[in-house]
């Protein structure tokens, strides 16, 4: 990939001549550890844009707050890139804010190792498992969960989880990791740990948990019991809300990044202002002083979570698959189009809001007009693409309860099916539909899968049967209902014989 090309640590065109980003060279004003990071205290797995954006920065602001061996050791599940990079970097890198009239850039410094696919893969297992990691924490993205649709629970199908349950000595999926870490803590010390979920999964913590305990449950009966009595008696999965736009980086944002620290960053990450982060106290072996920077911590966090993969990334889904389809490359590109707003104010008011109890400090209002200038920030430019990709595992978070709860009233959800149409029109186009660059630079695990669907398909009612009843993306109880399965088919149609804007008037009409 091109990213690839571009990450890596030479040659990159902002950077030419200019001294790399260090603990000494580094602003003072940009970096908000000014020692050396503290011991490691936290592994964390996916060493993605939205980690370095979110987690880190919370944790080296509570570090320089109130102290604590809160360091952070990473490992990347992606590229050697970025590791790489950080490495020449001494582990610093710096999170550009991107939005009209901003010009702020932080330096987080809180990682104390970043391991990649060239370290030892038993490494990570190893690092889990030291008495001085107190939190494992997660950002893996949807697809890293290996769940099944069918059941909910671990995908003991996946290859990946096979090898991981076979025993062997790396463990490759996330699941498999953190589980054979916690066994060799189980088998070694004992001390109590957390494993904190940062990914927009609904119940992210509970559910990382259930996963862990299914790899448990299918492990030698020694093993099973040692594992399962460890998860009881000391470790915790609480549920957390994460947010914050980041984009992937591109060579504009190592401008950027030159531009306002006056040294040269190979791997910056772009990111809007706002962030927010909710979480439930429920830390085994401590934590660090989020509190004391900006995250809220609250016995219920279910009410956060709900209204932000709705709101937020149900909406957000719609955006980029309307978009793309009209041609648009950029989210705020695709949010300013009349028509994509308006499905978007329906899917909102109309669709998402009916499912919800907001948390008691939230205003519906307030919240929603904030999405609409947070999808708005053209400086950002967060691309349909991105949004766009791993449709297949992040629908089915976002649209599943909402579909039900409608369907128990009797209604058909128009903006929902919408969005699937419009999902399948990208990733899964019946012969002779194109749907366009922004569509074909999606990537999602099922495209395969999808296009095959496709190919055999003589109907857009066709293909949205075979998608509900084979595709292995949404749950059961969803492809049984022939009200839902009919108007996806009917948007998709329209949208492959009219072309979108008119699969979206037609939802508008019939939402009324
Ligand atoms: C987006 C999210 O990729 C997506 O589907 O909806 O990455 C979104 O930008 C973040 O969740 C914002 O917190």
């Amino acid at each position: 990939m091109t990213t690839t090309r571009h990450d890596a640590t030479a040659g990159s065109p902002a950077g030419s001549g200019h001294p790399r980003l260090r603990r000494d060279t580094a602003p003072p004003a940009a970096l908000v550890l000014n020692g050396a990071p503290p011991a490691t205290g936290i592994v964390h797995l996916g060493l993605g844009n939205f980690h370095r954006a979110h987690l880190s920065v919370y944790t080296a602001r509570a570090v320089a707050a109130a102290g604590g061996a809160w360091g952070v050791l990473a490992a990347s599940a992606g590229g050697r890139a970025v590791p790489r990079a950080m490495i020449e970097q001494d582990l610093l890198y710096s999170v550009v804010d991107i939005a009209p009239n901003t010009d702020a850039i932080t330096v987080p410094g809180i990682h104390t190792g970043v391991l990649s696919r060239d370290d030892d893969p038993a490494r990570v297992v190893k690092e889990i498992a030291a008495a001085g990691t107190r939190i494992v924490s997660l950002t893996v993205t949807e697809a890293g969960y290996t769940t099944s649709p069918r059941t909910g629970g671990l995908d003991t199908d996946a290859p990946g989880v096979r090898a991981d349950l076979a025993g062997a000595a790396a463990p490759v999926t996330p699941i498999g990791r953190v589980a054979r870490g916690l066994l060799a803590r189980a088998t070694t010390h004992g001390a109590p740990v957390t494993v904190l979920s940062c990914d927009n999964l609904s119940d992210n913590g509970h559910r990382t948990g259930r996963l862990v305990r299914d790899f448990a449950e299918h492990l030698p009966r020694g093993e099973r019991n040692r594992l399962l009595g460890y998860l009881d008696a000391s470790v915790s999965f609480p549920n957390s809300m994460v947010d914050r736009i980041v984009p992937a980086t591109d060579d504009s944002h190592r401008a950027m990044a030159l531009e306002r620290l006056g040294v040269h960053d190979a791997v910056p990450v772009p990111a809007e202002p706002f962030t927010m982060w909710v979480l439930e106290d429920d830390f085994a072996g401590g934590r660090p002083a989020w509190d004391q920077v900006g995250a809220t911590f609250t016995a219920d966090v279910a009410p956060y979570e709900l209204m932000k993969l709705r709101l937020l990334n149900g909406t957000h889904s719609l955006l980029a698959y309307l978009g793309a389809l009209d041609g648009r490359a950029t989210i705020p590109e695709a949010r300013g189009q009349i028509f994509v707003e308006t499905a978007a104010r329906d899917l909102i008011e109309r669709e998402y809001l009916p499912t919800l109890t907001l948390p008691p400090d939230i205003d519906a209002d307030t919240y929603v007009a904030q999405l609409f200038s947070r999808w708005s920030n053209t400086v950002l430019a967060d691309r349909t693409s991105r949004v766009g990709s791993d449709g297949s595992v992040k629908l089915p978070q976002r649209i599943t309860e909402p579909v039900l709860h409608h369907r128990a009233a009797g209604v058909v959800p128009e903006h929902i099916c919408l969005t699937v149409a419009a999902y399948l029109a990208c990733l899964a186009p019946l012969p002779g539909f194109d749907p366009g660059p922004e569509a074909r630079a999606m990537v999602d695990p099922a495209r395969e899968r999808l296009s095959a669907l496709a190919a055999r398909s003589t109907s857009a009612a066709n293909l949205v049967s075979a998608v509900l009843h084979e595709g292995d993306i949404f749950a059961p109880s969803l492809g049984e209902d022939s009200a839902f399965a009919d108007r996806i088919a009917h948007h998709l149609q329209t949208i492959v014989t009219a072309g979108v804007r008119a699969a979206a008037a037609e939802a508008h009409i019939a939402s009324r």
